[in-house]
Formats: structure tokens, C-alpha cells, sequence
């Protein structure tokens, strides 16, 4: 057994399971990935050893153990990455970390309107409250690629814990049909282009597909 444990649910549906998982891989750090299928009778009974919310991700590493997506990529960052999970600078790291809690911590329209469901592909009508929030991230997509991104394709040039934590919303944008300007979309691209979000969505496809397509859960 590695010294590394991430426990995350379905592929298919697990969008915040996908952030650390990437980064994990992203970084080349070997892991042993706990795989607990979510929305089942005996679901909460199999993360209670693991996770004190009852959520994936959660990350095991010797003793110590973290849960929600964005503090185990903080904690891969600087316990195992000497930080290199982050932009270099201050200003980035700043600017970084802000649009990481925003997209945690925000946008309840599309978390409820548009879940993550990999093996979707089909056009939601999306509301007005849900319009306002993709504009938002398209914003936040072409701004970051204007002003950060010179030395590479991801928001910050480098990968980074940011690109981690709007993958998901590339899956979702692409199965639900956003409509992005073309710096945006370009990014979205780049995420979906990525090897291990290939991986990913490869053996979501493989996976027993439990929830219909349209369900309502904000996995
Ligand atoms: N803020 C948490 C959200 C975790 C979360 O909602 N996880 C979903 C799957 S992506 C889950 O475990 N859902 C099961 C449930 O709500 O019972 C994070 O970023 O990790």
C-alpha cells in the first residue's frame, strides 16, 4: 500500500473527487486511489472510516487525513509539492487562490442545474441565474489567460491547483452545450485535451452508470 490514499466517488458524477485526482496525477505523485460508489444504501457507512463529512474526496497520508477538494490540493501543495502546486509569484498565488474559493465556494446555479455527469452530452436550456454565472467563469477563463498565462495553456502558464478545480466545469460546459467567447473556449480545450481528464472521462465510461442523465443531485 502507498503512503498515499484519495478516496473519491463515481468518476461519472464525482466532479470535486476529479480536482485532487488530477493534481495527484498531474504531479506524478503515486497514490492508491479508494473508489466508493456514491448515492448507494451502504454509501455513508463506507466513508465514515474515511471522511468525517461523509463526502469525496478525502485524502488519507500517514496519520494525517483531509477532506473537501480544494484544502487536499492545499495540502498536496505544500506538504508534498514544496508549494509548486501554486502560481510562483504572490500576485498569482493571490489571484489563484481567490478564484479557487470562488468556484468552490460559489455558483449554486450551475452545481444544481448542470451536474457533472461525464457520459451526458446534451443541450440544457440554461436559465438566467445559470447564464450570469458561465459568464462569470468565461470572465474569469479569458482574464486569467490574458493577463497569467504566457508561458503555457493553462490559466497560469504551468498547471496548477486552479486549473484542477475548473476541470469539472469543462466537462460540464462541454456535455451541456456553454456558449464561450473564443479565449475561453479555448481553455476549456485545453482542459478537456488534458491526458489524465482523457484518463478520467475513459473510465468514467466503464463505470455501472447509476443516476439518470438529467439528475438532480449536486454531486
Ligand atoms: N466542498 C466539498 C464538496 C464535496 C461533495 O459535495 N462531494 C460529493 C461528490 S462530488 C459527495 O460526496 N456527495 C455525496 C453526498 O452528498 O451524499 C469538496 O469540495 O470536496
Amino acid at each position: 500500500m502507498k503512503n498515499i490514499q484519495l478516496i473519491i466517488g463515481d468518476k461519472n458524477y464525482s466532479s470535486w473527487s476529479l480536482c485532487p485526482w488530477l493534481l495527484l496525477h498531474m504531479f506524478n505523485l503515486e497514490f492508491d486511489e479508494v473508489k466508493i460508489p456514491l448515492f448507494r444504501e451502504n454509501t455513508a457507512e463506507r466513508l465514515g472510516p474515511y471522511s468525517p463529512s461523509l463526502k469525496v474526496p478525502a485524502l488519507i497520508h500517514g496519520d494525517v487525513s483531509v477532506w473537501d477538494s480544494l484544502a487536499i490540493c492545499e495540502y498536496i501543495s505544500e506538504n508534498m509539492l514544496d508549494d509548486a502546486g501554486w502560481p510562483l509569484t504572490s500576485k498569482r498565488k493571490a489571484y489563484a487562490r481567490s478564484i479557487c474559493s470562488e468556484i468552490h465556494s460559489e455558483f449554486p446555479n450551475l452545481k444544481k442545474d448542470w451536474p457533472m455527469n461525464c457520459n451526458a452530452s446534451y443541450k440544457l436550456k440554461p436559465t438566467e441565474p445559470l447564464l450570469n454565472e458561465i459568464a462569470r467563469i468565461d470572465a474569469i477563463w479569458s482574464c486569467c489567460r490574458k493577463r497569467f498565462g504566457e508561458n503555457g495553456n493553462y490559466l497560469f502558464g504551468r498547471f496548477s491547483i486552479a486549473d484542477c478545480m475548473f476541470v469539472p466545469m469543462a466537462i460540464c460546459f462541454e456535455c451541456y452545450g456553454a456558449e464561450l467567447c473564443s479565449e475561453a473556449n479555448s481553455y476549456k480545450q485545453t482542459l478537456l485535451e488534458n491526458p489524465f481528464t482523457q484518463k478520467w472521462l475513459e473510465l468514467a465510461k466503464l463505470e455501472e452508470k447509476h443516476l439518470s442523465l438529467a439528475y438532480s443531485n449536486s454531486a
